[in-house]
């Protein structure tokens, strides 16, 4: 295949025209971007023929890796069939129906609150505004209108609509566009390197964690409070993997006050963290889940809500219309991919994989990382796992954020032929499920020789002891 392109009429193009998300664009102009051609496998190419092994799946989202013929057969096929017809008239699409159903059939029943109805959305932001619309009718409906606060945590991400970014506790985000909105907040983090006390073992700080949100809700008056919103693991933030402690005790608090819990599975379901839906590796029972990413491999927009009974019967039952919709709600070529997505993952079995087999021999490669000089720890959960960077494991002491050593390293990652982001110093991976042990070990000799060249940098700019 012929992907030769001129890179700098791209990044010229590129400049004069194009915002990107999350980037300070006077910044970038001066560097250029880098042009991503092709991708293959677990890796990708740039425009220069320079090659990557994307540790990231894209952005947590291509979990059957890259290249599948399979799901651009899918989309053909759908395109030519029916490329596009809306759902809001009383009318309906194959794909949509068949994978509403597939859906329901692969999450696991939780009581009473199994999950038979999907809410159909394009992106991870649009669900959770999705989410806050159903959360609040469901209230009303039930005749509990002053209900309305959501509570969230801080450095969770929930996405970058304005309700997304307040259901999200992400400091810099607040700070632009008068964030959050009314009836939003947040507790802190379940994150026991940064907040567990001296003395204090993991499942007590867990304990102590979820404790925040009872305080919480008992300062705001549970009759105000509508719902919880988390992340199994916390992607974005930094992949930080709560004790296991921590749920259970999140679930009793929830159920004392009967407030209603949203698990955000954007990053964590299709077999991320070796089940279809993370609720079940964790064992709590959520209300309402929100999906996107993985769902179609990233190879397509998709997103959606996978609705419990709880709610479900109320909105079904009680709401007649429900005000809220997308045009793009059950695409048709969308769902198709996701349904050909769905296929390979239970074909080649990718949550079980990832569960029994790569998971744990991810988890075993990673955790050597804890015996490099600037690791002060390193840790998996399935197939994401984060590293922090410190300037004294001992005294557990970082670096001052102004050396920006997180983005050093990944400048080294880049270097090295790595793709793994940085979130400050912690350095985050979320390969591809269908690495092999093999590819495992390559990734593990790629990050240990970024880690390296760090330190030598740091070394050298007296920067480190
Ligand atoms: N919820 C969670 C848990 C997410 O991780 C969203 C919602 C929003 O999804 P959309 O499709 O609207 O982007 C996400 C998205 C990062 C990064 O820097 C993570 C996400 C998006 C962009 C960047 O790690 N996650």
């Amino acid at each position: 295949m012929n992907t030769s392109v001129d890179t700098a009429h791209i990044q010229s193009l590129d400049s004069a025209h194009f915002l990107h998300p999350f980037t300070d664009f006077k910044d970038l102009n001066t560097r250029g971007a880098k042009v991503i051609t092709r991708a293959q496998d677990i890796y990708v190419w740039d425009s220069e023929g320079n090659r990557f092994l994307d540790a990231m799946s894209g952005l947590w989202c291509v979990n059957v890796g890259y290249g599948r013929q399979e799901l651009a057969d899918a989309a053909h096929r759908q395109m030519m069939t029916l490329p596009y017809y809306n759902s809001f008239f009383q009318t309906t699409n194959v794909p949509a129906a068949t994978l509403a159903a597939r859906l329901a059939s692969l999450a696991p029943p939780v009581r009473e609150r199994s999950f038979q109805h999907v809410f159909y959305s394009s992106s991870g932001s649009e669900s959770n505004d999705s989410n806050v619309r159903m959360v609040r009718r469901y209230w009303d409906l039930l005749g509990q209108p002053q209900r309305k606060v959501i509570i969230g945590r801080i450095n969770g991400y929930h996405g970058s609509t304005m309700a997304g970014a307040s259901l999200g506790g992400m400091g810099g985000m607040h700070a632009q566009g008068d964030l959050p909105l009314p009836n939003f907040t947040h507790i802190g983090q379940p994150y026991f390197y940064e907040n567990g006390w001296p003395g204090e073992t993991p499942d007590d700080f867990g304990r102590r964690a979820a404790g925040w949100l009872e305080s919480r809700i008992l300062e705001l008056g549970a009759e105000k409070v509508a719902a919880f919103i988390a992340e199994p693991v916390q992607g974005a933030g930094g992949v930080i993997i709560p004790p296991s402690t921590y749920w259970p005790e999140i679930q009793r608090i929830v159920d004392k006050y009967g407030i209603l819990l949203i698990s955000d599975e954007v990053i964590c379901a299709f077999g991320r963290l070796g089940h279809w839906f993370a609720y079940e590796k964790f064992g709590y029972k959520p209300d309402l889940v929100t999906f996107a990413k993985a769902v179609t491999s990233g190879y397509i927009p998709l997103g959606g809500v996978m609705v419990g009974n709880r709610v479900a019967e109320v909105l079904i039952d009680q709401g007649g219309e429900f005000a809220h919709g997308y045009t793009y709600s059950g695409h048709p070529v969308a769902c198709a991919v996701a349904l050909a997505n769905l296929d390979i993952m239970e074909r080649e079995q990718l949550p079980q994989r990832v569960r029994d087999d790569v998971g744990p021999y991810l988890a075993q490669r990673f955790a050597e990382l804890n015996a490099h000089p600037l690791v002060g720890e390193a840790q998996t959960c399935g197939f994401v796992g984060g590293l922090l960077l410190v300037r004294d494991k001992l005294a557990r002491q970082g670096f001052d954020p102004a050396l920006a050593v997180g983005m050093r390293c990944r400048s080294h990652c880049f270097k090295n032929g790595l793709v793994m982001r940085a979130v400050g110093d912690r350095m985050i991976i979320a390969p591809p499920l269908v690495m092999t042990r093999d590819q495992i070990d390559e990734m593990m000799g790629l990050i240990v020789r970024c880690l390296d060249d760090t330190l030598a940098e740091l070394r050298a700019a007296g920067q480190f002891e």
